[in-house]
């Protein structure tokens, strides 16, 4: 049945396979291959093809402008974002520091300065009053992994041995997904923080709470 049809020989082929509802098996396969194989004419030189220049140049020219112009477009905007000069001029709020599989917010103690023995710890939440420039320095204790907020669009990787200063200003309350956005090992996928933005009172009381537990010692749990 096989050979006995030349003109659509594979769908042929494999209809007829297949009349009983079961797949082809190798030995249909094989032959439907080999009708294939011999029924070319064996004189038959190959075909080279060089594809089209214009054409290769078109679609390589459009593409490579079109990104020029968004280089060029945006380029006030990467600088706002990223470079130090026209960073806003406001004290760090905190360290942020990423390991493996671990975001620590650093927020300064009573004395004001981060890296001290007075400073407060916040395990997986970075709280940042609405409607202010929220200024920080990002560290990394181990690889390199990556603060991103996927809500405000930011994100900035984190250097061992760098501390990096990053910038935003949330507009609105609420809470937000704080992901790694960097491949780190086995436990990237722990490394889901959140960003809590408050209005500036309940932040403010938030960081009082948060230095009277510390400065507590954790006494206030055994009254
Ligand atoms: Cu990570």
């Amino acid at each position: 049945m096989l050979v006995a049809l030349p003109a659509g020989r594979a769908a042929g082929c494999v209809a007829g396979a297949n009349s009983a509802g079961s797949p082809p098996s190798p030995l249909a396969t094989i032959g439907c291959l080999s009708v294939f194989a011999y029924s070319k004419k064996r004189d038959t030189k190959s075909q080279y093809t060089h594809g089209h220049h214009k054409l290769e140049m078109l679609w390589t020219a459009i593409p490579g402008a079109l990104l020029l112009v968004i280089t060029f477009t945006q380029m006030g905007t990467w600088a706002e974002i990223k470079f130090k000069g026209s960073f806003p001029q406001v004290e760090p709020i905190a360290e942020v520091w990423a390991s493996q599989f671990d975001w620590r917010v650093r927020y300064p103690g009573p004395d004001g300065r981060v890296g001290t023995m007075d400073d407060i710890e916040s395990p997986f939440e970075f709280v940042v009053p609405v409607g202010e420039p929220v200024r920080f320095q990002l560290r990394s204790r181990d690889v390199i992994h990556s603060f991103f907020v996927p809500y405000l669009r930011i994100k900035q990787d984190a250097m061992p041995g760098m501390s990096i200063p990053v910038w935003f200003q949330a507009e609105k309350e609420g809470s937000y997904d704080l992901v790694c956005a960097e491949l780190c090992g086995w436990g990237h996928y722990k490394m889901a923080g959140r960003l809590k933005v408050l209005s500036r009172p309940a932040y403010d009381a938030w960081l009082k709470q948060a230095r009277t537990e510390m400065l507590s010692n954790g006494s206030e749990d055994k009254s």
